[in-house]
């Protein structure tokens, strides 16, 4: 109802209680206590006695109606589940993934302010606080299990685009999961997924952007290893813009890459990438193998050229 009443007004400078009550087909209080709702989220809203009602100010709140105003993808986003605050976006996607039968379809968003308990790889924490980009998307793509990496790679390139259309700066991809700028990390993706010998049960992509963060703010021991969109470009930006064009960009590469035309992503993503060429170490876990980086494979795994001039193929790891 609140996002019928702002269809509204942002058609017309000002529009009378009783007009609105009558398309809305609900009474007039009940009107004004949906314009209370809307100031106490942050909208600035006056009246005007002979008038009506003329929203003057909206918040760069991470509302599905301002995500969803202006964007323009088929069907990325057209569900949007928005909390101010809860632990992670991949836990609630998780669950909710599971109830497709129920209508929950590919592209469903979640989508916070703030998370309390947010999630890195392998358990790491992700610090989550207002201000940032975070947010989970729910797909169901027909796809070989074995298509995990190339989701994780593709995101990438789709929040790099976003990233330079909203701020000009050209960040870059470290691989498989790290956007970075100056060497350091505005961005992760955390993919999870639930699949079975050949087919892939559904897919969560959760991304996290530091956007409107101040430098001061994040927790000493990652402060040196962190940057915000904002520090760098010393302004705030809008979170909204930055979600819909991450929307777009993602829809648009998602639907090339079920089309299983990875390659094209993939030339994309090297021209971003912080990794190749250089020489680093990888932490698989178990061991820890060091070399130069050569390429990137049409999966999606990173290649790998030791000392010895082997090549090892790696699916999944973490560059230290
Ligand atoms: C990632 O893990 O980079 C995946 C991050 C995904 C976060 C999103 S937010 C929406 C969705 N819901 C969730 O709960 N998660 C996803 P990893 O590569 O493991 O990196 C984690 C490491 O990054 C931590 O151990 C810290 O060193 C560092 N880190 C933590 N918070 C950070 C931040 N806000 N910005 C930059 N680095 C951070």
């Amino acid at each position: 109802m609140a996002n019928d009443i702002l269809k509204f007004l942002r058609e017309k400078e000002y529009v009378s209680g009783e007009v609105l009550a009558r398309k809305l087909k609900i009474s007039r209080v009940a009107v004004w206590k949906q314009i209370q709702k809307l100031k106490d989220i942050g909208y600035k809203i006056i009246s005007d006695q002979n008038l009506g009602y003329c929203l003057v100010f909206r918040p760069d709140l991470l509302l599905p109606q301002e995500i969803q105003r202006g964007l323009s993808t088929n069907y990325i986003g057209k569900e949007i589940f928005y909390f101010p605050e809860l632990k992670s976006t991949n836990i609630i996607a998780k669950e909710k993934a599971l109830h497709r039968a129920e209508g929950i379809d590919e592209g469903t968003l979640i989508i916070a302010e703030r998370q309390s308990a947010g999630k890195g790889r392998l358990g790491r924490e992700w610090f989550s606080p207002v201000g940032g980009i975070w947010l989970s998307i729910i797909l169901y793509p027909q796809l070989s299990p074995s298509y995990i990496s190339r989701i994780t790679l593709m995101t990438a390139v789709a929040a790099v685009k976003a990233i330079k259309i909203c701020t000009q700066i050209k960040p870059q991809i470290k691989w498989p999961n790290d956007i970075l700028i100056n060497e350091k990390k505005v961005c992760g993706i955390l993919t999870e997924m639930s699949a079975e010998l050949d087919i892939i049960n559904w897919v969560v992509v959760g991304i996290g952007i530091n956007a409107n963060i101040d430098l001061r703010d994040f927790p000493k021991d990652i402060r040196e290893k962190t940057i915000s969109l904002k520090e760098i470009s010393g302004k705030e930006i809008s979170r909204v813009k930055l979600a819909q064009a991450f929307l777009q960009e993602f829809e648009k590469y998602y639907k090339i890459l079920k089309r299983r035309e990875f390659s094209s992503i993939l030339k994309e993503w090297k021209l971003y990438s912080h990794t190749l060429g250089r020489k680093i170490r990888v932490d698989m876990g178990e061991k820890i193998i060091t070399g130069e980086a050569v390429d990137i494979n049409e999966e999606g795994a990173l290649i790998l050229k030791k000392e010895d001039d082997e090549l090892v193929e790696i699916i999944s790891g973490t560059i230290i």
